[in-house]
């Protein structure tokens, strides 16, 4: 009878015993990331620096750009002096060091190391100013992520045809081995390029900066080039640096994510073309198995090549050693996401005038009731962030990938909960990606530190934890609500419960 009672209370005390850590686990149940896993925010030179013509700096594209077409931007605004981060170097590091964060990733300018470009002339000035603020990080524990060429290519080398040139390679090569000599024992995380989708397609192809407004040749062209030049760095990095300087080298590439509009076989096609079209282009070559352009890619344009009478295909062929070399050319993945598009399979018929969006022949679009933000490109999308990752995991073998941006513009002013919304809903969807399907990330980065500008769309979109104020003389700099939230994300490792959890005074 004894026993009986004792065994009675044994399983009631295990059962509550169970309820009780149930109830833990509840509390508990915050989504934190794991200790080595980092939290950063990145910019670039253009964007915020200034100073386009101080002490030795060359003419970027970009200032050739915004001075001769003020009205290609839509605020007729242009970055001569931006955020002035050229003169702010211990004030921005100190709102990271505020942050919280691991690491910045920060772009250099070739035109403020190498005038014109050429590695004949190197601007002393130039060199002091990145080598400040890399004392600066350095004493603050900040670890500095690098990228070569964030847009802004020397005016006087565009005037040589810039990327659609094949010797753009050569003088990339060159001033990647400045930068490495210059850097190297500084900055061990290296990107080659930011997002050429984004300036050959939007700059060869569109009227971004440098216009060429040539879709589906030059965008080509410029592509072409850009890989060979990132297989080149990558290849003189790893037979030249590596062993004596120690490092990794990465490219950040961009990947909206690209959902079927509906079930039918059609878009579930169309939408695997334009994941090939968009983030294959210069994925494939670098990360697939067995490199060279998407075979989509390649059959789609040489048929139209061929049915608009070109003798060659507008997209062009590398050589089995091109192959090569820039198959494999990574240590790491750098990904930029923001949003995702819905895609149906287009019907055009074919015209003789070239275009990529012909070449890829779908229709994208968003749907109304997405969220909207204060960029008309941009909707608050986060299941699409877990989709794009899982898609990198299963069609390139799980790289290392670093997130190198996510962020979102909405309205000035420092209550921006919605721009806590957004970390907070995109982290989550991070979050599972890593930990519930197994994709390799190893940190993030919030595009941006600050407010800056945003290319085309000048000063009118805000994206940035500080806000700055550009009437002011100092262009000051104030922490939003997400900074505090963000600070807090980034000294836990974990997404705050509630308001409370980040609006106490940290
Ligand atoms: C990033 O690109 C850039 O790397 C970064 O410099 C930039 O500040 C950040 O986005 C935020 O804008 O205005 O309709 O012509 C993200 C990919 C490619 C998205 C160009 C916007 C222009 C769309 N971007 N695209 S539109």
């Amino acid at each position: 009878m004894m026993n009986f009672i004792y065994l009675h209370c044994f399983i009631l005390f295990v059962l509550l015993h169970g309820v009780i850590s149930d109830h833990r686990n509840v509390l508990d149940s915050r989504v934190c990331f794991d200790d080595k896993f980092s939290f950063g925010v990145a910019t670039a030179s253009y964007q915020i620096e200034g100073a386009w013509n101080v002490s030795g700096k060359g003419e970027s594209i970009w200032d050739r750009y915004t001075h001769a077409h003020p009205d290609m931007v839509v605020d007729r605004s242009n970055a001569d002096v931006a955020d002035g981060s050229y003169y702010k170097v211990k004030e921005d590091v100190a709102l990271m060091v505020k942050l919280g964060i691991g690491f910045y990733r920060f772009s250099i300018a070739w035109s403020r190391i190498l005038p014109i470009g050429l590695s004949n002339y190197v601007n002393e000035d130039g060199i002091r100013y990145y080598k400040e603020l890399l004392a600066e990080l350095r004493r603050n524990h900040i670890t500095p992520v690098a990228t070569m060429y964030h847009f802004d290519l020397p005016q006087n080398l565009q005037e040589l045809g810039g990327w659609t040139n094949p010797i753009m390679a050569d003088y990339f090569v060159d001033y990647a081995r400045v930068l490495l000599d210059t850097f190297g024992d500084e900055i061990k995380i290296w990107l080659t390029f930011n997002e050429p989708y984004t300036f050959c397609e939007d700059g060869y192809g569109g009227i971004e900066a440098p216009g060429a407004n040539s879709s589906g040749f030059e965008d080509y062209l410029c592509g072409h080039n850009v890989l060979r030049a990132h297989g080149m760095v990558y290849r003189m990095f790893d037979k030249e640096y590596r062993k004596k300087i120690g490092g990794h080298m990465g490219i950040t590439l961009d990947f909206s994510w690209l959902e079927p509009a509906t079930t039918s076989v059609e878009d579930q096609q169309a939408a695997e073309t334009a994941r090939q079209f968009y983030f294959g282009w210069f994925a494939h070559p670098i990360f697939s198995k067995y490199g060279d352009y998407p075979p989509v890619m390649r059959s789609m344009i040489d048929a139209n090549s061929k049915r608009q009478g070109f003798y060659h295909s507008r997209l062009p062929y590398f050589t089995s050693k091109e192959v090569e070399m820039i198959r494999g050319a990574y240590d790491f993945l750098g990904l930029n996401h923001y949003t995702t598009y819905l895609v149906k399979h287009g019907s055009r018929r074919i015209s003789l005038q070239p275009s990529f969006i012909d070449d890829m022949n779908v229709i994208k679009f968003q749907r109304d009731e997405w969220p909207k933000t204060n960029s008309s490109w941009l909707k608050v999308v986060p299941w699409g962030f877990r989709k794009a990752l899982n898609w990198v995991r299963v069609n390139y073998r799980n790289p290392k990938t670093l997130i190198t941006e996510n962020g979102v513009a909405f309205e000035r002013g420092l209550h921006d909960t919605k721009r806590v919304n957004y970390i907070d809903s995109y982290l989550r969807s991070l979050h599972a990606a890593i930990h519930q399907d197994g994709c390799y990330v190893i940190g993030y980065a919030y595009w941006s530190l600050l407010d800056n500008f945003e290319w085309t769309r000048g000063f009118s979109e805000r994206f940035g934890l500080h806000e700055v104020d550009y009437q002011s003389p100092n262009l000051t700099r104030t922490p939003r609500l997400s900074a505090k939230y963000f600070t807090s994300v980034a000294k836990t490792g974990c997404l705050p419960n509630s308001y409370a959890d980040y609006t106490y005074d940290i």
